[in-house]
């Protein structure tokens, strides 16, 4: 169970606010859906500027189908979204932590990059979705180089999965040292407190994540729930990380409330008529 509450996180400025920069998701599961609705569920104002719409494909196979946003209209939704709560805006409660989904293009990341370095929020979290299916490879090389480069060394907070962690850290990851290993070599390319999530990859009884932010080490486990990964996982496991430093934990305690959010959603997972099940942000209730 999580122990956040959503009511002791109000303050005589009102909840804290929060921002993803993410893509759509159709059906809801991933994406800046996943992350609202774990933004409201954890007591915080979630407000998404989309920078992507993917529509998977259940004529082929459920492949994304990937649309990028037009890089003035991202621009656009991020000047909103900063002079309405950023830090010059005298907002009561100023937005200070921002969330990192999809970004799916290097125009997209530089262009949000741009606005990073503008606003120089407090907490960055970033989830390092590093490929999407259904671009080519080309293409989506070039995206992942530039999220590194250009993104990775402005986060606070990154929550790379399996692949990801052996893509960030360059070793390969077979179990639970590896995992350390990885998630130390990342904190060191990039300054930041590190979730690194073993997940249904690893093989045994228990969904294995590891934690390090240069000072602390700490394993997060829990029982698997099954041996298929859900979707949004991935997405609410960061969402839940950045509700939880908005409302003023620290990184470990964010790190531990949003593995048991995800943990708890997961058990309550909603099924489709997709291939794979969907995490319901509910599930702690
Ligand atoms: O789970 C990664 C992810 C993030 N963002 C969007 C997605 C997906 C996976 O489908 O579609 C928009």
């Amino acid at each position: 169970m999580t122990s956040a509450s959503p009511d002791a996180t109000l303050s005589a400025n009102g909840p804290a606010v929060v921002l993803t920069i993410a893509g759509s998701e159709a059906t809801g599961g991933a994406g800046a859906q996943a992350d609202l609705k774990t933004f409201q569920e954890l007591g915080v104002f979630g407000i998404a500027n989309l920078t992507c719409i993917v529509s998977f494909d259940p004529k082929d196979s459920w492949n994304h189908r990937f649309v990028p946003v037009d890089q003035q209209v991202i621009a656009d939704q991020l000047e909103a979204t900063t002079a309405a709560y950023g830090p010059g805006s005298g907002a009561p409660s100023a937005l200070d932590t921002v969330k990192i989904g999809m970004l799916g293009s290097p125009a997209t990341i530089s262009t949000v990059a741009g606005a990073l370095q503008e606003n120089r929020f407090a907490n960055v979290v970033l989830d390092p979705v590093l490929i999407c299916k259904g671009q080519e490879p080309g293409h989506a090389l070039n995206t992942d180089q530039a999220l590194k480069a250009q993104i990775l060394p402005l986060a606070t907070f990154v929550t790379p999965n399996h692949f990801e962690a052996e893509s960030l850290s360059g070793l390969e990851i077979t179990d639970v040292e590896s995992l350390k290993a990885a998630a130390v070599r990342i904190h060191e390319l990039s300054g930041a407190a590190v979730l690194a999530k073993g997940g249904v990859r690893l093989e045994g009884p228990d969904a294995v994540d590891v934690f390090y932010d240069g000072e602390t080490l700490e394993v997060l486990s829990a029982p698997k729930v099954g041996e298929v990964a859900v979707s949004g996982a991935g997405c609410s496991l960061a969402a839940a990380v950045t509700a939880e430093l908005a409302k003023g934990a620290s990184p470990l305690e964010a790190a531990r409330t949003a593995k048991d959010f995800v943990t708890a959603g997961i058990r309550n997972r909603v099924a489709s008529g997709a291939p794979f099940d969907a995490l319901w942000q509910g599930g702690a209730r």
